[in-house]
């Protein structure tokens, strides 16, 4: 990325510290070649200062970055490893014996970020490319409407107009410091939180995964000024909040009152929630909408009414436009796909030049979810694909899970579902038809699945049906599957 890694990561504070870390690693990985030339490099590291190093690193080197979620088991890992077609694959020396043979076996170099580190050697030049705004940076692997995940290209140019296109809106500045809890997979964490304060040269404090009273104890210290979760990580903070004795929670709202901004997205944020945190901390959560293929593309505004249930507005050097199935206009107040356009959008589905191609329309991306506007403010009304779920703000894919249970011996046809949930927004659930003879419960299917799907798709509720609802087509019909788990 055109990045200068003017911000600071908290944990290694000292200035200058982040710019050689990442020298270090683009000269340890370009092992003398010029330039990596947008081979993909995919990296495990756990958020924190040597994770910022390991990308800015590939960047430098000339390298896409791929990263990977530490909380996912060998077969998720292996296929992004895979898919990508990795030829580099970078680790914490933490997770070399999980990844090393995975990479061996796609035919990948193999390295720990302990080894780039040290390997740099004194005398080996400082790269120094021209990375033109059209070359591909990061890949980041995303659920679809058609089966297995899909790594959505950005390029250096996306990168830095979605990043711009915020701190403009949002106003960071390096008189900023913000508090890091998302995963690094995703970007929610990467583009929002991360590239926003390194391109604003504020100060990146990263904890190596979210923890309501750790999130809590430097809340209260009053020293960070912006700060972004999901709606989940929120209904665990006011939970936290809660239980706290009242001299505690005097503190954590004190020091909550001194930040600048606090915003939610990824999921609906409910609107007893968004009540709730400013009856905690007087601030009204700013709610917006992205895509990881686009970045952000809707906010509610920094200053003035934030509307509760609404997204707001389109973010600078963004164009949003909501189209019937046709693709035409639809008429004020009506609801229609929303369909973005920008400088921020992707370039491609890696390897997938088909659904690059049907995920435009006229040269609009097809976003897939539904909006209209209400007295000038976008609301979220749903997805158009009932195969899309949203737990925990994380995106699943129903088809994703499903081709990985049919592998299960015990099942012989299933459906996944999301069911609304307070806690996650939706949860996972799935209607099995069993195997004849054979039963199948709900612990024993968790168990089978944890090695073989991430944590956050694995079913939380199952329900054993003699045959799937089907429509006259012989079809599942989804909205009914899903009605078996609403309770009685
Ligand atoms: C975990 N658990 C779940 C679950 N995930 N249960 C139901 N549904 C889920 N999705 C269970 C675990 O099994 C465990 O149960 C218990 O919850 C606690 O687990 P945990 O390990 O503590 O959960 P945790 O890892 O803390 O996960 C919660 C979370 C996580 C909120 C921190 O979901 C998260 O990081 N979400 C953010 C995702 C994100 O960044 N999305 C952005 C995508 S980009 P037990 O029984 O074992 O105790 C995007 C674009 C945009 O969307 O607009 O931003
Ligand atoms: P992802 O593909 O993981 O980047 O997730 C993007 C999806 O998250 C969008 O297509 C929306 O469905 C959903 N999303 C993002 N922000 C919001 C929000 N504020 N409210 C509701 N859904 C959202």
């Amino acid at each position: 990325m055109l990045i200068s890694p003017a911000g600071r990561i908290a944990a290694n504070d000292s200035p200058g510290a982040l710019d050689k870390a990442a020298s270090d690693i683009a000269i340890a990985i370009l092992a003398r070649r010029p330039d990596l030339g947008e081979v993909r490099v995919v990296f495990l590291v756990s958020p924190g200062f040597d994770y910022v190093a390991a990308l800015l690193g590939i960047w430098r080197a000339g390298g896409v970055a791929v990263p990977l979620a530490v909380s996912h088991p060998p077969a998720e890992l292996d296929f992004v490893i895979r898919d990508s077609g990795a030829e580099i694959v970078v680790a914490d020396p933490s997770f070399a014996g999980v990844v090393r043979p995975l990479a061996l076996s796609a035919g990948a170099r193999f390295v720990t970020t302990q080894a780039l580190m040290t390997d740099a050697g004194e005398d080996a030049p400082i790269p120094s490319l021209h990375l033109a705004p059209t070359r591909r940076a990061l890949m980041v692997y995303t659920s679809g409407t058609t089966g297995r995940p899909k790594g959505v290209v950005t390029t250096h140019g996306n990168i830095v107009a979605q990043v711009s296109s915020l701190v403009t809106a949002w106003e960071w500045t390096a008189a900023d410091r913000t508090l890091l809890v998302l995963p690094l997979h995703h970007i929610h964490g990467i583009i929002n939180v991360l590239c926003s304060a390194l391109w604003s040269g504020a100060v990146c404090e990263i904890l190596p995964r979210f923890d309501a009273e750790q999130v809590w104890d430097r809340l209260a210290s009053g020293e960070i000024t912006v700060f972004t979760a999901v709606p989940t990580m929120y209904h665990r903070l006011i939970a936290s909040w809660d239980a706290a004795p009242p001299v505690v929670q005097k503190a954590r709202s004190a020091g909550a009152r001194r930040m600048r901004l606090m915003m939610s997205g990824s999921a609906a944020l409910p609107v007893h929630m968004l009540e709730r945190w400013r009856e905690i901390t007087g601030h009204t959560l700013l709610e917006r909408y992205g895509m990881t293929e686009i970045g952000m593309a809707l906010s509610n505004p920094l200053h003035g009414e934030r509307r509760a249930g609404t997204v707001g507005t389109p973010l600078p050097d963004v164009s949003v436009r909501l189209v019937d199935e046709q693709g035409n206009d639809v008429p004020a107040g009506t609801p229609g796909e929303i369909e973005v356009q920008g400088p921020g959008v992707f370039l491609e589905y890696w390897n997938r030049p088909d659904e690059t191609r049907t995920a435009f329309r006229d040269g609009w991306f097809r976003t897939g979810d539904v909006a209209v506007v209400d007295a000038g403010a976008y609301r979220l009304l749903g997805r158009m694909s009932v195969d899309i779920i949203k737990t925990g703000g994380y995106k699943v894919s129903a088809l994703d899970i499903e081709e990985v249970l049919r592998q299960h011996p015990a099942i012989a046809e299933c459906a996944v579902v999301g069911v609304p949930d307070d806690v996650w927004g939706e949860q996972v659930c799935v209607a099995i038809e069993p195997a004849a003879g054979v039963t199948v419960d709900i612990e024993s299917l968790q168990a089978w699945a944890r090695p073989r799907l991430a944590p956050y798709k694995i079913p939380r509720m199952l329900c054993c049906v003699a045959a799937l609802p089907r429509n006259a087509m012989g079809k599942v019909v989804k909205p009914d599957v899903a009605r078996l788990f609403r309770p009685a």
